[in-house]
């Protein structure tokens, strides 16, 4: 059985939003055309509360973009984005999601942030994302969203860890890129750790 993962599609990561990342909302169409061929979708929707500790706001003189040390992990700061039930936390509303989709919030816990729909980056909770995709019987998952460089890809290394066999879908992916290139060596770790590359959509038939 496969699944079709869409990682953080929200209003937030796309052009307009806090942490626009760049042609962001290019996505939301591959995602449309994908969802018809899986029996499964699932997604992850990034929800922070409003004090979250990624959020360069609740570091006084610090900048989004700059680094801090946060409970233990190094932490890039962002500006306040994805606050649980505010606008920018919505799934672009062109996103054509079935009835049945599944989706799993993250990081929710101020103290640790969560790149990654499986677990936070301490890897001290899980999502329950894994057991819902496994009580589903699915074994191979198609990763597309946002973005390429941070949830993207600690979600598809995650997946790998967990034993599915996973497809990167770079159609359906844009990078933050804070350092020009970011999400090309982003690609490049996927695909060392046994992610599967599809450049092109016939890939994913
Ligand atoms: C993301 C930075 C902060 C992402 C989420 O979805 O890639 N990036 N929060
Ligand atoms: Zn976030």
């Amino acid at each position: 059985m496969r699944a079709l993962l869409l990682v953080d599609l929200q209003l937030d990561f796309m052009p307009g939003g806090a942490l626009a990342v760049r042609d962001g909302d290019t996505t939301v169409a591959v995602a449309n055309a994908l969802m018809p061929r899986f029996a499964h979708v699932a997604c992850t929707q990034d929800w922070h509360p409003a004090d979250h500790g990624s959020f360069a706001s609740q570091h006084p003189g610090r900048k989004p973009g700059e680094v801090v040390d946060l409970h233990g992990l190094q932490q890039v700061l962002w500006p306040d984005h994805c606050v649980q039930d505010t606008a920018g936390a919505r799934f672009h509303p062109d996103l054509r999601l079935p009835a049945d989709a599944i989706v799993f919030a993250k990081g929710q816990d101020r103290t640790v942030d969560s790149y990654s729909g499986f677990f936070d980056n301490g890897r001290r909770n899980a999502t329950g994302l894994g057991d819902a995709l496994r009580a589903r019987g699915v074994r191979d998952l198609a990763v597309l969203g946002l973005a390429t460089d941070y949830c993207v890809l600690f979600t598809a290394l995650d997946a790998v860890d967990l034993g599915f066999a996973v497809t990167l879908v770079v159609a359906g992916c844009r990078a933050v890129d804070l350092a020009p290139g970011d999400g090309d060596r982003a690609i490049e770790r996927m695909r060392t750790a046994g992610v599967r590359i599809a450049t092109e959509l016939g890939e994913l038939a």
